[in-house]
């Protein structure tokens, strides 16, 4: 593959990627869709050599007669070769492994966005921090409702740091084209992780940590926008625009200043998820 100078990009997506999202939005979701692809190139390279020895001994050692083969044991360097081998192949996975899982969970010293996730019973609430740590300030925030999913607009190629928080129970922050998910705790535990996004869209964003009754609820939606839209959009919001109005300050306006990649559940029940088909709701 050196040889012929072709990405892992390329060799994965002519292979339906081998199973894995290809769809990931961040540096980090890169460098562990490339350590999948090399990982499944390895262990195919490792199964076609020992499919050929099996198909080899069938063939070269089969039946003859009923005389029986030279019985040999305890062939040294056939022993030492067959410990040596895999204990090599899973030292190079894991040292791989090791690189990107370092390489995800790296936190710089001065990330350029820091973002405070507060998960609650059931809703998210984003806050543009001015700093890192809980001592930082909030210049910006956006809660959602039942109503309104709450939207977190951020931009390409700058270092964003997350810092997560939970007023109540155990959550999970998830963006499916992140190839990412951290659980949100409450209490003392403030859960941090960075990424470098680098394709612009909208994503959508959902706790992935069954917190409850509402759970569903927990929606949200990542905006990825050039760094100089998202300037506009955090000055707006810092002069006291609403999450909308910040939106469409970049051009984002009407319905797209909406949530566009999911809707709120609706809370109402209704005669087909009312699930006593002979009683009637209160108040029909
Ligand atoms: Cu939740």
């Amino acid at each position: 593959m050196v040889l012929s100078g072709c990405s892992l990009q390329d060799f994965g997506s002519a292979f339906g990627n081998f199973g894995w999202p290809s769809n990931g939005i961040s540096l980090q979701a890169h460098k562990m869709y490339d350590l999948w692809i090399g990982s499944v190139i390895a262990a195919l390279v490792v199964g076609i050599f020992v499919w050929g020895l099996i198909f080899w001994c069938i063939i070269r050692y089969r039946k003859r007669g009923d005389e029986l083969p030279v019985q040999t044991r305890f062939n040294m360097p056939m022993e030492v070769l067959y410990t040596v081998t895999p204990i090599l192949v899973v030292a190079v996975l894991f040292y791989y492994t090791a690189i990107v899982q370092t390489d995800v969970d790296k936190l710089s010293k001065n990330p350029d966005q820091v973002v405070e996730v507060v998960a609650f019973k059931w809703q998210w609430q984003f806050n543009y921090r001015d700093g890192i740590g809980e001592d930082a300030n909030t210049v910006a925030s956006t809660v959602g409702s039942a109503d309104v999913i709450p939207l977190l607009v951020l931009p390409t190629g700058e270092k964003i740091r997350f810092e997560e928080t939970s007023k109540d129970v155990i959550h999970s922050f998830w963006v499916p084209e992140l190839l990412f998910k951290r659980d949100v705790f409450p209490g003392n535990v403030r859960n941090k992780f960075e990424v470098t996004l680098d394709r612009e869209g909208r994503y959508v964003g959902r706790c992935a940590e069954l917190c409850g009754t509402y759970h569903a609820f927990m929606q949200f939606e990542l905006v990825v926008v050039s760094p100089a839209k998202f300037d506009q959009y955090l000055a707006a919001r810092k002069n006291g625009a609403t999450t909308q109005e910040g939106m469409a300050a970049i051009g984002f306006t009407g319905q797209q200043s909406y949530a566009v990649t999911t809707e709120p559940l609706n809370t109402r029940r209704q005669a087909n998820s009312w699930n006593q088909h002979d009683a009637v709701a209160a108040g029909k």
